[in-house]
């Protein structure tokens, strides 16, 4: 399974991203994770380095900023930025999956100078923000309105658990342009948030991905001009669920991190520390759990790869990759709790302890369950694929 097809080997192209990422993760994020961790401070500094390394924009062409490379590269990329640190990971896959991807496929060509570049280059920070402090997993219930008048669309309400709502120079909005039409009512827009009307409000206290900076977002008379808005009126929820299905394969990328970082750390510890005179890697007791951690991450990686081909197929075929998309988020979602429990259980008071990382896996890996859609939707989105029934 590779991107060549020949074989579960990599192509030179992705050892060396995979390779830049990892070593980029040992010297510039492990040694500060936990510090941003403890603050909740945003990581500015590093994410600007990773722009300069083109992991802001790895899909996107390089004549709009990007590095050029296909899904593959962004998962191996991702998956390691994760390993050392989830909420470095967050602000990567926000950006390239959640915006980029949504200028990519739906934008003009202004859009894409405008917006896409900087982003795709690590100049500026891209979100997205489709839930409602009362719409969450129930995306086509949301309150926010977006009225037009002349050229210009009015916007007007309240999104919440926007990822780099703090900090982002741009956001992806999806609010409603004709409530009565339900989902088909939806819209999206881009927005500058230089402009007046854009309120950066109540940053969220998080359990995990601290250093992610997460917050409301209100919308007070917002004047969006009608060539910001992407796609057509009324296109905004299927525009809001195709990048989605793309966002979810960078969270299962994310979960697949989380959980090695945690298993690496079991094994080290299992072989090092002792019980009862022996090391307790050799009690049964930790190895099934070494074991069953080692087996569902890489089954959660051949989920990936096998969404990641799908989402590069769709490009030619137009196929969507909903499926594939969900089952990675799923399967590796709950393999990341798997592991970073497991972790905390085979480090026992060591994995309860701030000293090591262990607890923050527990804590981060959480997350990867419910955003972007929870186990629940992903089970939804599944069971209805494959029976067509709703
Ligand atoms: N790609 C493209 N189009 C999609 C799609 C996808 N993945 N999923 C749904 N659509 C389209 C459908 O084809 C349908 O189109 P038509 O208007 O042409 O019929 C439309 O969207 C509505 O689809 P559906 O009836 O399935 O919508 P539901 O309201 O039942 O919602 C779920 C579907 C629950 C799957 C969706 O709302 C969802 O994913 N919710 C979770 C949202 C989420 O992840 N939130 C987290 C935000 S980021 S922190």
């Amino acid at each position: 399974m590779s991107a060549n097809g020949q074989g579960f080997t990599l192509s030179d192209e992705h050892k060396m991203i995979q390779k830049a990422a990892r070593d980029f993760a040992e010297k510039e994020i492990k040694p500060i994770a936990a510090e941003f961790d403890e603050s909740g401070d945003f990581p500015i500094e590093t994410i600007k380095k990773m722009g300069a390394m083109g992991f802001m924009g790895i899909e996107v062409p390089e004549e709009y900023g990007g590095a050029g490379m296909d899904t593959l590269a962004y998962v191996l990329a991702l998956e390691e930025i994760c390993k050392a640190d989830a909420s470095h990971g967050t602000i990567m896959s926000v950006n390239n999956s959640l915006f980029n991807y949504g200028l990519l496929m739906y934008g003009t060509e202004e859009q894409k100078q405008t917006f896409l570049v900087p982003v795709a280059s690590g100049e500026k920070i891209g979100a997205y923000s489709l839930t409602e402090p009362m719409s969450g997993s129930d995306a086509s219930t949301m309150r926010s309105r977006a009225v037009l008048e002349g050229d210009e669309y009015i916007l007007n309400g309240r999104k919440s658990w926007v990822s780099g709502g703090p900090v982002a120079d741009f956001v992806v909005v999806f609010m409603m342009t004709n409530p009565e039409a339900g989902h088909r009512g939806v819209s999206c827009f881009l927005i500058d948030a230089t402009l007046p009307g854009f309120i950066r409000a109540k940053k969220e206290p998080k359990m995990g991905i601290r250093a992610s900076a997460t917050s409301e977002l209100v919308f007070e008379n917002y004047r969006c001009p009608v060539k910001n808005r992407l796609g057509e009126e009324g296109e905004g929820f299927k525009i809001g669920m195709t990048v989605l299905d793309a966002g979810r394969i960078g969270i299962a990328s994310q979960a697949l991190g989380i959980a090695e970082a945690a298993y690496e750390a079991s094994v080290e510890y299992a072989k090092e520390r002792e019980a009862f005179g022996k090391k307790i890697g050799q009690f049964q007791g930790i190895s099934f759990k070494l074991a069953d951690m080692k087996t569902r991450i890489e089954a959660s990686r051949l989920l990936i790869h096998q969404a990641a081909f799908a989402k590069e197929r769709f490009k030619t075929s137009g196929e969507r990759f909903t499926l594939e998309a969900s089952m990675a988020k799923l399967f590796a979602s709950e393999t990341a709790t798997f592991c970073a429990d497991a972790a905390v259980q085979i480090h026992a008071g060591m994995g309860y302890s701030k000293e090591l990382p262990i607890e923050r896996y527990y804590r981060d890996a959480k997350i990867t369950e419910i955003y972007e859609g929870t186990s629940e939707i992903q089970r939804m989105v599944i069971a209805r694929m494959e029976t067509g029934l709703r």
